[in-house]
């Protein structure tokens, strides 16, 4: 009996199916559906490891399905190729980071070839590449002139080990999230993309993505966007012309303000600093600006601070307040102030008994005193202590306090946002150029599009790239001094590149129409293949990708150029590989390398293997699954196309009927497993097709009956979304025209369906006695009549009489008896 070895008759297919191409998408006139199928970029470190095995495996059941379905797909692939390892790769081996670039891209996609995902490869992309970059520039100078790229000094996350800034959403914990290192702050001028225009439409058009996307990623995001309301409050300062206004959500608390406390980084400190507490207050700032992120925002920490020797008045009832600098309130916050309400918020009531300040319980929750437990007390209550809103819930007494404030001029209902505008300027040299000059007669000026790209020097290599604290690119005096576009005169261009995440923010436009010159992508095409209908990748991506691209979309929808303002209509997180519960992360290795597996196994039983493992969604142990069982899955797939002898076209209805409903329920069920993303259970339903297929060759109809050949065509259909080699081998022998990719989803014929009995549970008083073979259309009656007349029932019985019988036809009886 010979096994038959899945890696056999990979390079056939392979050949074939480069010959075929039947996975490029029509464009024009073309009847049929259209699908957008999207996996996120590989970026091209190295070669294909198991986590793009598993994200691109799931992908492709995706695609191939809509294939299957019929319908013209769009499945492309490209490369996310500017980034810190190219130049780091160069700087060690003295090259040039497209050196190192390019090479990794081949690999990747040789691999990919072999892997065979259904791409359209007539459609791939480079990010790094000018004519790609060309039109990044191009969406730069639009936002440049919609007041949406902007250049502004100030604070900014530095990264001592890549010498680069780094936005907010790349510093995970106080920390580098490509590095690890630990982030510092400077002060620099950098560009900036102003994406706090757009945060309340990234908040409300999420309803859109609502059951659509993972909740988790929904969540991640509106905490990251983090919109509050609340109430600005003006607050008179004691020998100072101009009222400190203050943010906060609880104005309702506005009479158990007993302090005022100012972020000590803020200006604002240093200028309502009394002059005599000025050596107190600098020794205490000096001390805050060695903290990190982490450190400050920490609710472990003990609370440090210092007293600004200024008193403010709160406007409600007159009294004078003491003023204070500390960490714990941030500068680029509201207002970088607060009015501070030790009793019901706990950070102000560490600050308090640290510093002996008083404690005023205004609402009244039920719970003990917070000066005494040291616990804020935060629920809802009645307002006491606060003259015109006393009495009142919380609700009520912010409506009607925020009422007062306005109709005083004291206040405003506020809005506030944790989102910060994005950093996009890097100073390194393996990025978009940014197309601006800098000319000391006109100033900014952009690169104007006829001149663009803005093409990296080739001249700069190896330690030409090393960090020096500001970009390489300085260092090239001859790409750096340009004529100003506008005068003519002397000017520099601009030395920073962008972020990678601007070069992934769009990428998804370019594949409608990626050789278009007229813009970075045609309009028209855009309109037919968007939005994506199913964007699959890793989660890791939850807030920064996904976020910049709902960014892109939204500006694109303002510039007119698209009509939709959502980019993915249905998102897919794939699990991570791991092995014995250890991630396969950069850090931690490849534990285990995906070409040793092909080479050992074949694509077919890895692809098989990830999918079955489990949901989408979870991480796969590769210590707990299979290949030898899918090997063998496969073999019996193969032997079985072998056997058949019955001529392609045989008239199924001719066939074993037993065979034909097995055959009928698995295209119903693989149909909706598919749908809803449950691969593992619809190869589960697959392997039992199969073996129902085995039985009736070996000890049923035999192998010329037509069901057979039904089943055995229909396993090889439904095998190509999974294991795409083999399936076409199956189709081959069974006669049949390749590529199977495009033989059609089968329908399952309703009447086949029908099953001939279910099974019906009986209880009595709740625990089940016995079980009972019905038809599926029984009526209530007539089961009623079969439960009542079972042995086991007027066993467990016991002569008790029946009080009710409650029948829910044709699964359960349940039978109350009197007590
Ligand atoms: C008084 C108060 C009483 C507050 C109370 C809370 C509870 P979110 O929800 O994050 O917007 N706050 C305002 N600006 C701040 C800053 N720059 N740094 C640190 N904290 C700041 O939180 C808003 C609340 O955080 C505001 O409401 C303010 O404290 C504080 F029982 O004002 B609250
Ligand atoms: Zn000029």
């Amino acid at each position: 009996d010979e096994q038959y070895d899945p890696r056999a008759v990979q390079d056939k297919w392979q050949a074939r199916w480069a010959e075929l191409g039947p996975f490029e998408a029509a464009e024009g006139d073309d009847a049929r559906e259209r699908r957008y199928a999207l996996d996120m970029f590989p970026y091209p470190s190295g070669d294909l490891h198991m986590g793009h095995a598993e994200a691109f495996a799931i992908g492709d059941v995706v695609a191939r399905y809509w294939f299957q379905k019929g319908f013209n797909v769009l499945h492309p692939i490209g490369w996310d190729s500017f980034g810190l390892p190219a130049e780091n790769a160069a700087i060690k081996h003295g090259t040039h980071p497209a050196e190192w670039t390019y090479a990794n891209i081949e690999t990747q996609a040789a691999s990919f070839h072999r892997y065979a995902p259904s791409f359209d490869w007539s459609r791939r992309l480079h990010t790094s590449d000018p004519e790609y970059y060309r039109w990044t520039q191009w969406l730069f100078q639009r936002f440049y002139e919609r007041g949406l790229a902007y250049r502004k000094g100030g604070q900014v996350n530095w990264c001592p080990n890549d010498q680069t800034v780094l936005a907010n959403e790349q510093v995970v914990g106080g920390h580098c999230e490509r590095c690890g290192a630990l982030v510092e702050k400077r002060v620099l001028t950098q560009w900036y993309f102003k994406i706090t225009d757009y945060a309340d439409r990234l908040l409300d058009d999420m309803a859109q993505l609502e059951g659509k996307w993972p909740e988790r990623v929904l969540l991640m995001q509106r905490n990251w966007i983090g919109r509050s309301t609340g109430a600005d409050v003006d607050f008179v300062i004691e020998g100072r012309d101009e009222p400190v206004t203050v943010y906060t959500t609880r104005p309702d608390t506005l009479y158990g303000a007993t302090f005022m406390v100012v972020a000590a980084d803020a200006p604002l400190a240093e200028e309502v600093c009394a002059p005599g507490q000025r050596a107190a207050f600098e020794a205490y700032r000096e001390e805050v600006s060695r903290e990190s992120e982490i450190e400050r925002l920490s609710t472990e920490r003990e609370k440090t601070g210092v007293f600004l020797g200024r008193y403010a008045v709160n406007p409600v009832n007159g009294e004078r307040i003491p003023v204070w600098a500390s960490d714990y309130v941030l500068a680029e916050y509201g207002h970088g102030a607060i009015m501070a309400v030790p009793a019901h918020d706990q950070r102000d009531l560490d600050f308090a008994l640290k510093f002996g300040l008083p404690v005023r319980i205004v609402v009244e929750t039920g719970e003990a005193d917070p000066a005494e437990t040291g616990a804020a007390t935060a629920g809802d209550g009645r307002i006491v202590n606060s003259g015109p809103i006393d009495g009142l819930p919380k609700a009520e007494a912010i409506t009607r306090i925020t009422e007062i404030l306005a109709g005083k001029g004291l206040g405003k209902p506020a809005v506030n946002f944790r989102l910060r505008d994005w950093l996009v300027s890097r100073q390194r040299f393996w990025g978009c150029p940014i197309p601006i000059v800098h000319c000391d007669a006109c100033g900014e000026v952009p690169v104007p599009d006829d001149q663009l790209p803005v093409t990296l020097p080739d001249n700069l290599r190896g330690a030409d790239l090393a960090p020096k604290g500001e970009s390489p690119l300085s260092a090239a005096s001859d790409w750096v001094n340009v004529d100003c576009p506008k005068c003519g005169g002397l000017a520099k261009r601009d030395t920073d590149t962008m972020d990678t995440f601007v070069d992934s923010s769009w990428y998804y436009f370019r594949y409608c129409s990626p050789g278009y010159t007229g813009g970075p992508f045609d309009v028209e095409r855009v309109r037919e293949w968007m939005p994506v209908d199913q964007y699959t990748g890793g989660v890791e991506h939850a807030i920064l990708h996904l976020l910049y691209s709902r960014f892109f979309t939204k500006v694109l929808h303002d510039m007119g150029m698209v009509d939709f303002t959502e980019p993915f209509t249905r998102l897919l997180n794939q699990g991570q590989v791991i092995l014995n519960a250890k991630a396969m992360s950069k850090s931690t290795g490849n534990l285990v390398d995906l070409g040793e597996q092909i080479a050992e196994f074949g694509v077919d039983v890895v692809r098989l293997a990830m999918l079955f493992s489990g949901p989408p969604e979870d991480d796969i142990d590769w210590a707990d699954v299979s290949p030898h069982g899918m090997s063998k899955f496969l073999s019996r797939v193969h032997r079985i196309a072998t056997e058949v002898s019955s001529a392609p076209g045989a008239d199924p209805s001719k066939g074993d009927p037993e065979l034909r409903r097995v055959t009928h329920r698995t295209v119903a069920e693989a149909t909706t497993l598919v749908e809803s993303h449950r691969f593992n259970v619809a190869i589960a339903r697959l392997m039992e097709l199969v073996t129902a297929t085995r039985k009736a060759i070996d000890s049923g109809p035999g192998a010329a009956d037509p069901a057979v050949r039904e089943a055995a065509e229909t396993i090889a259909v439904v095998l190509s979304l999974f294991a795409p080699y083999t399936a076409d081998e199956a189709w081959e022998l069974l006669g049949r025209t390749a590529p199977v990719t495009r033989a059609g989803w089968p329908s399952a014929d309703p009447a086949l369906l029908v099953q001939e009995s279910v099974t019906c549970v009986v209880q009595v008083a709740g625990k089940v006695r016995d079980r009972l073979e019905v038809a599926p259309d029984i009526g209530a009656d007539e089961l009623e009549r079969l439960a009542l007349a079972s042995a086991k029932i007027t066993e467990a019985l016991a002569g008790a009489s029946v009080q009710r019988v409650i029948v829910r036809a044709p699964k359960i009886v349940n039978i109350v008896p009197a007590r």
